[in-house]
């Protein structure tokens, strides 16, 4: 059992470490490249290059490493996605897990 000392500086390593969360976009048949590479440069502030070249990464293995997060904004990413792309008809989904 951990001394109180010890509690206090395992409280202090995860108060200067919170989680961190991968967000993923996965790959479909039907969302447009075109609109793959929008919103990796509007949510996820990627070059118009990197963009290219994380969606083509997608499309070829089925999913795509897009930011890490505080698990608050990884939330909002994934959410923001599915509601652009619900409110343009593509079936793009976005996945978040622990680092
Ligand atoms: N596979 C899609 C197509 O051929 C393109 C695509 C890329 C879709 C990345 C989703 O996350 C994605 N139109």
């Amino acid at each position: 059992m951990p001394t109180d000392i010890e509690f206090d500086l395992l409280d202090e390593v995860k108060l200067e470490h919170p989680k961190k969360y991968k967000v993923f976009l996965l790959n479909d048949d039907y969302t447009s490249m075109d609109f793959v590479v929008d919103i990796l440069i509007s949510l996820f502030h990627k070059s118009f290059e990197e963009a290219e070249k994380i969606m083509l990464d997608i499309h070829k293995k089925d999913r795509g490493l897009c930011g890490i997060y505080t698990h608050e904004i990884a939330e909002t990413k994934v959410m923001q996605v599915i509601k652009k792309a619900k409110e343009s008809g593509f079936p793009l989904k976005a996945t978040m897990e622990e680092e």
